[in-house]
């Protein structure tokens, strides 16, 4: 009879480790029955059997020799190869993880017992989507100022909004490239909510934002429906967004990994949240909402050089290492999230932070914060505020000189290959892999 097969999920210590030295005499003992029984010759280093119901439950037991700490993280039977008779050999797979400085013992150890012993070296460049399609993977999401986690948020004690939110949650779950964009019947009480946001940043627009985004919010309101009395739907900003710089949404739960957020920005696709604060805090939502999204980050996305600017920090980040994506995070943070420009002389706000939050785009334009010039290499390691005012925000000359010295400064980072994105299949290019 097969043994029944195992499966250990977790990572756990060898199931045998540390037993009392009698059960391995015990296994040893019964070592060759099992030979018999499994033909294999190999199984010679200490089973256990228990007999139930006709089958036999096979407790197999390795006892490796040398000084290293082993983690089994998995193990499993299955068919193996077919031998010479005829009869499929049942295998048993097991992956476990070692200390590198352990590895030669360990494998050396492993193969007086086991036919098969191949390690697999740490993967040096991290798993970054390829196509388009792949941004269906790219969900991990960040929960600390999520309304079920985070005690401090406006709708932590309001039930119904929670549940409103894990409906509108699940449309982004569900949602795979391609499809149709989720709509949403927003309620009057959100409506109301978008409007005072609305109506109070409106006003302070034309004095603080820069050109690019006046331009973009008008033609929003004059093409795309944006306006007080309704919060647009995410499918036809979209489209209205393809039309100007190729830009296209893509609905999302909550705060993304930082990983996971700007590979989409390679493939000029931004993850958009759909639904929107609490209508106890209209002037402040501790995650992104679709207040940030729209009135924030859309109208900058309708200029095709910031679209291109967004794009660069995108492929710049596929593939790039933990402390990269920190670095390009932060950079992201002080520029498409808190940077200012000069425009006419004047400093002036183009980042969707400031423009999505009435009180910092007032205060980030007086005399009040420290200001810095534009400078990735120092940007990219400043610290940052993600609870309250920054106080420090850095001035970019123009656009095109922001994006010549993020260019720059991209080149600097080390990977193995080049990217390239080919938006006919919308899918990249990997260049000079070695
Ligand atoms: N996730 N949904 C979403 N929206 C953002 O604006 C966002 C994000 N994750 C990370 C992030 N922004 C940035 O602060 C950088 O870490 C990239
Ligand atoms: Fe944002």
């Amino acid at each position: 009879k097969s043994p029944c097969s195992t499966k250990n999920g977790g990572a756990q210590a060898p199931p045998f480790a540390g037993r009392e030295q009698s059960l391995i005499e015990d296994a040893r003992r019964s070592a060759a029955v099992l030979a018999g029984l499994s033909g294999s010759s190999r199984a010679r280093d200490g089973l256990v059997f228990e007999q139930k119901d006709g089958r036999v439950t096979i407790n197999v037991l390795f006892a490796l020799s040398g000084t290293f700490e082993a983690k089994l993280l998995h193990v499993e039977s299955r068919p193996g190869r077919k031998s010479k008779n005829g009869a499929t050999d049942l295998e048993f797979f097991m992956k476990c993880e070692v200390h590198s400085s352990d590895l030669d013992v360990f494998v050396n150890s492993l193969k007086r017992v086991v036919d098969d012993v191949r390690s697999v070296p740490e993967e040096k460049v991290p798993w970054f989507p390829r196509q388009i399609k792949d941004l269906d993977r790219c969900n991990m999401l960040i929960t600390k100022f999520d309304p079920d986690m985070d005690q401090d948020h406006p709708g932590h004690s309001d039930p119904e909004y929670r549940k409103r939110r894990a409906f509108i949650s699940e449309l982004a779950f569900t949602h795979k490239q391609g499809e149709p964009l989720p709509t949403v019947e927003y309620t009057a009480e959100e409506v109301s909510t978008w409007r005072h946001v609305y109506r109070q940043l409106r006003g302070i627009y034309p004095g603080l934002a820069c050109r690019q985004f006046l331009d973009g919010l008008q033609q929003l309101e004059e093409e795309a429906g944006y306006g007080e009395d309704r919060i647009p739907q995410l499918r036809e900003v979209s489209a209205f967004l393809k039309g100007k710089t190729g830009f296209q949404l893509r609905p999302v739960a909550g705060l993304l990994s930082a990983r996971d957020f700007l590979c989409s920005l390679a493939f000029r696709v931004f993850q958009c949240t759909q639904y929107i604060r609490h209508s106890s805090a209209p002037m402040h939502s501790p995650e992104p909402d679709c207040c940030h999204e729209l009135l924030g980050h859309i109208p900058m996305l309708a200029d095709k050089e910031f679209a291109q600017f967004s794009q660069e920090i995108g492929l710049a980040s596929l593939g790039a290492s933990d402390e990269d994506i920190e670095k390009l995070s932060t950079l992201y943070w002080f520029t498409v999230e808190f940077g200012l420009c000069k425009q006419n002389g004047a400093v002036k706000a183009y980042g969707a932070g400031l423009l999505s939050s009435y009180g910092e785009l007032v205060y980030a334009l007086s005399n009040e914060p420290e200001y810095k010039p534009f400078n990735p290499e120092e940007m990219a390691t400043q610290p940052y505020q993600d609870q309250t005012y920054q106080p420090v925000y850095f001035v970019s000359e123009s656009f095109e000189d922001a994006k010549t010295k993020m260019r720059r400064y991209s080149a600097t980072i080390k990977r193995p290959f080049a990217v390239r994105y080919d938006p006919f299949t919308c899918s990249v290019e990997v260049l000079d892999q070695p």
